[in-house]
């Protein structure tokens, strides 16, 4: 294979590059007004992640802006459970809302035939922004993590314990083990169309991965990620994964080293010279700004900033947030942090 010339490709494949490739997770959504414009256009949130057009648009937006090294498809971790046939609605204000998953018959109610007809809008956008993005960006594509997908399909919506997720995974072990099973298949099976209508990179969201204890975490978080990477490795060799397992502690160590992954992403409470010492010198690191950082801006934000390039930017790393962009950040401030990394010379 010919080394890639985008700088994000570059970073993931191992190199250290100064200044860092950089995009941020959430990038595209509610803090930009152009977004909200586009998003009332389309109706109702899914509609705009099934409307290739729109979800091309709402994707480049904030490129337009800011010079991100890299797009991340537009579209949304439940569009999973929403094409296997569990039928998702976002309610005004309040998130998700999915008619949950709690026996073995409701599991029944699940099929995976019908995937990639229900997904096509997704894969067709996939294959817009790959001609619509400039030369030297880079088009991610992303899913959830099973484990953090299970617990929306399970709980019905968000939650703040898992209580019924944990309990399904407890009481039902076997239940269970084949949601997660035809989770791993759907996912692995979403994620090669993605690379194949012009994802260049994958992104694997385990929002919810620190809920687990140790020994479900090796098993539910470490397993599926282990599974999906060797697939795309072996399937659509040369094309790299991140993985994001929020919450994770030193389990970060584990997950690294067991994975296969090509990065992973920080969240906001791992400290940086351990990541550096840790897991850097095992993968390519990406990460980890607290986004109020991005709410609070001014001189707090630059110190944030530079602590991280500092700590990070003298191996392999892209730098990001270590959550998602929340709606209330001014898009001043992102303006200001895409200046200030843009600028770093070491
Ligand atoms: O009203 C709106 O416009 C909806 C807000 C919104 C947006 C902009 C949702 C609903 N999803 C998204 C887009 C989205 N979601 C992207 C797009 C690309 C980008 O990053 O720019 C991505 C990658 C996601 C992934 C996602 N969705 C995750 C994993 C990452 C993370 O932030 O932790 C999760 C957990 C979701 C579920 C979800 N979707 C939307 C909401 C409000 C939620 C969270 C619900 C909860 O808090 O439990």
């Amino acid at each position: 294979m010919t080394a890639s010339r985008k700088p994000f490709l570059r970073a993931l494949a191992g190199e250290t590059l100064t200044p860092p490739p950089f995009w941020l997770m959430r990038q595209a959504g509610r803090y930009l007004p152009e977004y909200r414009a586009t998003r009332t256009q389309a109706g109702s949130f899914l509609d705009l992640c099934y409307n290739p057009e729109l979800a091309v648009e709402v994707t480049l937006q904030p490129l337009r802006r800011y010079g991100f090294d890299a797009a991340i498809l537009f579209s949304d971790i439940l569009v999973i459970p929403d094409a296997l046939g569990q039928r998702v609605a976002f309610k005004e204000g309040e998130g998700p809302v999915l008619p949950p998953i709690r026996s073995a018959r409701d599991l029944e109610g699940l099929d995976i035939s019908g995937l990639h007809q229900h997904l096509a809008p997704v894969y067709a956008t996939v294959a817009g922004l790959s001609k619509a993005i400039p030369a030297s960006t880079a088009l991610i594509g992303f899913s959830g993590a099973p484990w953090t997908v299970a617990t929306y399909m399970i709980e019905g919506g968000g939650s703040k314990d898992f209580s019924h997720a944990k309990r399904l995974m407890w009481s039902e072990p076997e239940t269970f083990a084949r949601l997660m099973e035809l989770l791993v298949e759907a996912t692995g099976q979403y994620l090669i169309r993605q690379i194949d209508n012009g994802a260049e990179a994958i992104q694997i969201f385990d929002t919810w991965a620190g809920a687990l204890p140790e020994t479900e975490f090796r098993r539910w978080v470490i397993g599926p990620a282990r599974a999906l990477a060797e697939r795309i490795h072996a399937e659509r060799p040369g094309v790299p994964v991140i993985g994001f397992p929020r919450g994770a502690g030193i389990l970060y160590e584990a997950y690294v080293a067991e994975t296969g992954i090509d990065a992973v992403g920080l969240d906001t409470a791992v400290p940086l010279d351990w990541a550096a010492d840790k897991l850097q010198t095992r993968c390519t690191v990406q990460g980890n700004l607290d986004p109020i950082l991005l709410v609070a801006g001014g001189e707090a934000l630059d110190a944030g900033i530079d602590r991280i390039l500092k700590a990070l930017g003298k191996g392999p790393f892209v730098f990001n947030l270590g959550h998602g962009i929340v709606p209330p950040t001014p898009p001043e401030n992102v303006a200001r942090l895409a200046e200030r990394v843009k600028t770093w010379r070491g």
